[in-house]
């Protein structure tokens, strides 16, 4: 699968808007086979956006289950004769299309695409009706896990990981024509030797027998740089404009269907061209030491929830841009693929990462302490997990693996990894990752719970990813002996032979809340708290990287150790800055790494 673009053969219908949205309370709406007609008793609602926030009742907010949208939408005319195709790019946490009451597509999964082949159902010029059945609830053979437990005052949803279950359509969905002969997945390669720079490229092709395939790769001024024919080969560029950090190039590279001198088909795919590698200790981007300065961040703003925006995206860059950041996590999921777009962009190196979050019975929104499950058990996460964490990493690889801006895959975040389970859990994923792209190092994200010495899952990772809050949920108001607990830490690590990069490190900080002496929770606290951290990174060489828990403010499921959510950001939900993004903007235009 192809993402959607309009090309000179391609043509796209943006399906954003007011829908028909109904919450199926009783779980009857597929019984009663809502899709075959006008959703009764419905209300408005916006795709893309999370409905959760827009609600004011609690019922809505927090519902689990079946959730209807219903739109109509006119095939243009113009597409006789073409593939018609359905685009979904995001839909939390799984859905079922149908289109006239006829079923097209059904995807598990909520923050990766899928798509779904309209020719054979709907005819240019007709009026179409797509219904869409969402649904929100978790188990422990979804990724991420929860339970739905019951209680007194019936169901109750429970999840292990530290951001709000919002859900819905977050993304943007697409009506498609494409060629019916056409392509169907482009991967490019690149490499870099001296000033000549390689794009090796692969091309695959539907209903294509007897058609080659053409490629042009043309420089930012639109002027051929290199060009070649059939479904793979290579590309050489004798004087390279290289995708650098902050300092982004991207060619284009035009993967063209042809029938002599008859364009079948073209897709348009951007190149950044960079090569990434970990030797020794070092994480190096174009054979040069790269240093991780940013956040872990998230996908959630102020009454939209999850929804892609581009205004925000663009509010959330500048401030990265700002503050001196250089990278950024895509934590705990994949990101809209705008906003890897706009990475490429710009420059920044992304971590990116699955939605496999919360896999740790152990803790709990942040929260140690026993949740009452095993974490892995055939009764809860179990082979089929393991299948469709597989199948999650496959889909990611597949839908970023041309974005420059990735760097490392990260295959979990916190999952219980101290355990003979855990290992035999994660080993073959491992190799899922590294099967589907064996050109980025794959990591995962380490958990406190399972400190240096402990952890039987980093020895298949090439990087060590570190979560610590020395100073916050352990070693709390005490910065002197979270200093002594954290370097004997890290040096243990250390001794690995592998690079080393704080993906989270923060404390929860209320805005305009200042106390002198410093304590936890005021901004002065955080502030000395970030000090101390840095400190102890600036301390080791193979310490790569620090991306500080997290660039803003956000939604959580509550609790009593979340005030509003979690305010770990150094940027408040709205997007102002605490007195920590002025420190961190000081270290990070200052040279830090
Ligand atoms: C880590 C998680 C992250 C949480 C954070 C916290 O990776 O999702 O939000 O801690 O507690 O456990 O703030």
């Amino acid at each position: 699968m192809l993402r959607t673009q309009d090309s000179a053969t391609r043509e796209r219908k943006n399906l954003s808007g007011l829908w028909d949205f109904r919450l199926d309370r009783d779980g009857e709406g597929r019984n009663q086979r809502w899709f075959d007609g006008p959703l009764t008793g419905a209300r408005k609602m916006p795709v893309p956006a999370s409905f959760n926030d827009l609600v004011t009742d609690r019922e809505t907010r927090e519902f689990f289950g079946d959730i209807w949208y219903q739109t109509t939408v006119r095939v243009p005319r113009g597409w006789a004769d073409q593939r018609i195709t359905l685009q979904v790019e995001s839909a939390t946490h799984r859905a079922t299309v149908w289109v006239d009451g006829v079923e097209v597509a059904s995807h598990e999964g909520g923050y990766l695409p899928f798509e779904a082949d309209l020719t054979d159902v709907v005819a240019p010029g007709q009026l179409v009706r797509i219904t869409l059945c969402v649904n929100n609830s978790l188990s422990f053979q979804s990724v991420p896990p929860g339970v739905v437990e019951d209680s007194p005052a019936g169901p109750r949803l429970k999840y292990w990981h530290d951001f709000f279950n919002y859900a819905g359509i977050h993304r943007p969905m697409w009506l498609q024509s494409t060629p019916r002969a056409h392509l169907d997945d482009v991967t490019v390669v690149t490499g870099l030797d001296g000033a000549a720079g390689t794009v090796a490229w692969t091309a695959a092709a539907v209903d294509a027998d007897g058609l080659d395939v053409r490629v042009q790769l043309r420089d930012e001024d639109g002027a051929e740089v290199a060009s070649g024919t059939g479904p793979q080969g290579e590309l050489g560029i004798e004087q390279v404009r290289p995708w650098r950090p902050l300092d982004a190039y991207l060619y284009d590279l035009e993967v063209q269907l042809v029938d002599g001198d008859r364009v079948v088909d073209s897709f348009h795919q951007p190149v950044g061209v960079r090569t990434v590698e970990v030797r020794g200790t070092q994480f190096l981007i174009n054979g040069e030491p790269f240093y991780f300065k940013g956040f872990g961040m998230h996908e959630d703003h102020i009454t939209i929830g999850k929804q892609h925006c581009p205004a925000s995206m663009v509010r959330d860059f500048e401030l990265l841009g700002w503050i001196g950041a250089n990278s950024l996590r895509t934590s705990h999921y994949p990101y809209s693929e705008e906003f890897m777009d706009y990475a490429d962009r710009m420059g920044f190196v992304v971590i990116d990462e699955t939605p496999a979050v919360g896999m740790n019975m152990a803790i709990g929104g942040g929260i140690a302490g026993t949740q009452g499950y095993v974490t892995f058990s055939p009764e809860t996460i179990n082979d089929q997990t393991c299948e469709v964490h597989a199948q999650t990493i496959r889909e990611l690889v597949a839908r970023d693996k041309n974005h420059p801006c990735v760097v490392i895959w990260s295959i979990a975040n916190e999952p219980e990894s101290t355990t003979e389970a855990a290992e035999a859990y994660f080993r073959p994923l491992f190799d899922v990752a590294r099967a589907a792209d064996p050109t980025r190092p794959v990591g995962f994200v380490n958990v406190m719970l399972a400190p240096h010495g402990q952890c039987r899952v980093s020895q298949f990772a090439d990087v060590i990813m570190l979560n610590r809050y020395y100073g916050w949920y352990v070693h709390t108001d005490d910065l002197a002996n979270a200093e002594i607990a954290m370097r004997t830490e890290t040096a243990g690590w250390a001794s690995e032979g592998k690079p080393i990069i704080f993906t989270e490190y923060g404390a929860d900080t209320y805005a305009g809340l200042h106390q002198l002496p410093a304590a936890p929770w005021s901004e002065d606290y955080q502030v000395d708290y970030l000090d101390l951290q840095h400190k102890i990174f600036d301390e080791f060489d193979e310490v790569v990287g620090e991306q500080m828990w997290n660039f803003a403010d956000f939604a959580t499921t509550s609790g009593i150790m979340r005030v509003g959510g979690n305010k770990k950001g150094a940027f408040t939900r709205d997007r102002q800055p605490k007195a920590a993004a002025h420190q961190l903007r000081q270290r990070w235009t200052g040279g830090a790494g």
